[in-house]
């Protein structure tokens, strides 16, 4: 037996659910990405807010590269369970915002449609770092583009400027600096080369506010999946899996309508620079260093390798002595208490969150996660000594081909092979001169990062 809307009443009596129908209700946002990170996530805060009464707030997911979600949740028609667990326990409950899934390279004209319609509000994105095309100094990859929601995102919003439609909100909830503003500089360069008549109503009508979200989310495996059947007495190859914690700060900056988001635990601010910074630096640069230093020495899981005193020692230093000085924290935001959270949220076993997961992307993800805050430290005169550990432990990752999920691996590797680290230092950290002057603090870290990784 697999969930469905006939199967729900099978469900046992104590997995929560949401009491909406369903069925009535129009599409309110269409999601790019929709991951296990977006159903744990926003479709969550979504699903509540319908609960509570909210009406029209229904999600359609669209992948861009992967069939995968769409045969898992389109034959139970969108719907799946989420477990929050902490320690020895665990929650689940049925969530019910995903209307469907749409597999972007078959179904152009259906995303196109759905985010031309008048009901659609919001068009979010959690595509990953990789997703954006970007490449260094906020210069959009035209090439990379093209593969990704750039050509779809252009072609509707210019049917709703031809149809007389207001704008919408492009909601990014990926782990970039400034991910809002990120979005409308590179959206804006894909208008400029490819549909220059639509910039100015782009700038006009759409808003592009920044978000910190905040959630871990292991990828699903088959032994969450057997657990989670013999739970609730049948399968659900679209369930996720989280942790209890859950934080997102918005930017208050929309177009049009928003779910009332804000009643279900998200906040709502004038700027989220401080949140995002110290998300990035700490939680994010923690959990690269103990992923690529965690694999080096062995481990397969977060929780396994912070429980090794020498790694749960660097954690503590790159959060609280490398990245924490370079935050100025927000009213009321204390990152010493941000920092001990995170150390109990790493250690939780119940997690079983997987280094290799974290360890892929590491060319999109470690200027913002590293070398930013090796930029700023540096600067106030501070010494690095984690993060430096990390880039080594980086680098001794990319040398083993085994284990690289990289966009940038063949280049990595021939790098490598030709001129060493040095050269992927630079080849992935500086770009080319054009970039260097774009990233000015870069140049200079070069040769200090070579001194510092050198020779471990
Ligand atoms: C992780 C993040 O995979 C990764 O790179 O660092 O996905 C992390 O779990 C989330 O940002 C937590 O909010």
């Amino acid at each position: 037996m697999r969930l469905n809307s006939q199967t729900i009443a099978r469900l046992p009596a104590d997995i929560a659910r949401f009491a909406y129908d369903r069925t009535g209700q129009s599409i309110g946002i269409v999601h790019f990405g929709i991951g296990a990170f977006h159903r744990a996530h926003m479709a969550s805060y979504t699903d509540l807010a319908m609960n509570a009464g909210e009406r029209d707030w229904m999600i359609s997911g669209v992948s861009l590269r992967s069939r995968s979600v769409a045969e898992r949740l389109n034959p139970q028609e969108g719907l799946f369970t989420l477990t929050e667990r902490a320690g020895d326990n665990a929650s689940t409950r049925l969530v019910g915002s995903v209307a469907e899934v749409l597999y972007a390279p078959d179904q152009a004209d259906e995303v196109i449609s759905r985010i031309a319609d008048p009901a659609c509000q919001i068009v979010s994105f959690t595509v990953t770092e990789k997703g954006y095309a970007r490449r260094e100094g906020n210069l959009l990859n035209l090439q990379l583009a093209e593969a990704s929601f750039y050509p779809l995102l252009s072609s509707a919003l210019e049917r709703r400027r031809k149809k007389g439609l207001p704008g919408v909100t492009l909601l990014s909830c990926d782990n970039l600096p400034d991910n809002g503003r990120v979005l409308r500089t590179l959206f804006a360069q894909w208008l400029a080369a490819r549909n220059p008549d639509m910039i100015e109503w782009f700038q006009a009508h759409c808003s592009v506010p920044s978000t910190m979200i905040d959630r871990i989310v292991p990828r699903t495996d088959e032994q969450d999946l057997a657990w989670l059947e013999g739970l609730i007495g049948m399968q659900d190859p679209g369930a996720v899996f989280t942790e209890r914690f859950s934080q997102w700060v918005i930017e208050d900056d929309f177009a049009g309508r928003r779910p009332a988001w804000e009643n279900h635990g998200a906040q709502l601010v004038e700027d989220v620079r401080s949140y995002e910074t110290a998300k990035l630096r700490m939680l994010n640069g923690a959990h690269s260093m103990i992923a690529y230093c965690g694999l080096q020495a062995g481990y397969e899981f977060v929780h396994e390798a912070v429980a090794d005193p020498i790694l749960r020692r660097k954690a503590e230093r790159l959060m609280r002595e490398e990245a924490l000085p370079t935050i100025s924290p927000a009213e009321g935001q204390d990152l010493e208490a941000y920092a001990d959270t995170l150390m109990e949220r790493f250690a939780d076993p119940a997690l079983r969150h997987r280094l290799s997961q974290i360890a892929m992307d590491g060319t999109q993800k470690i200027p913002q996660r590293w070398l930013d805050t090796l930029v700023d430290l540096e600067e106030a005169g501070g010494v690095p000594e984690a993060i430096p550990t990390g880039i080594d432990a980086w680098l001794w990752h990319i040398e083993d081909r085994r284990f690289v999920d990289d966009p940038r691996k063949v280049e990595l590797h021939e790098a490598l092979l030709q001129d060493g680290r040095e050269a992927v230092l630079s080849l992935c950290f500086l770009g080319h001169n054009a970039n260097a002057a774009i990233w000015p603090g870069y140049t200079e870290l070069l040769p200090r990062l070579v001194m510092l990784t050198d020779g471990r």
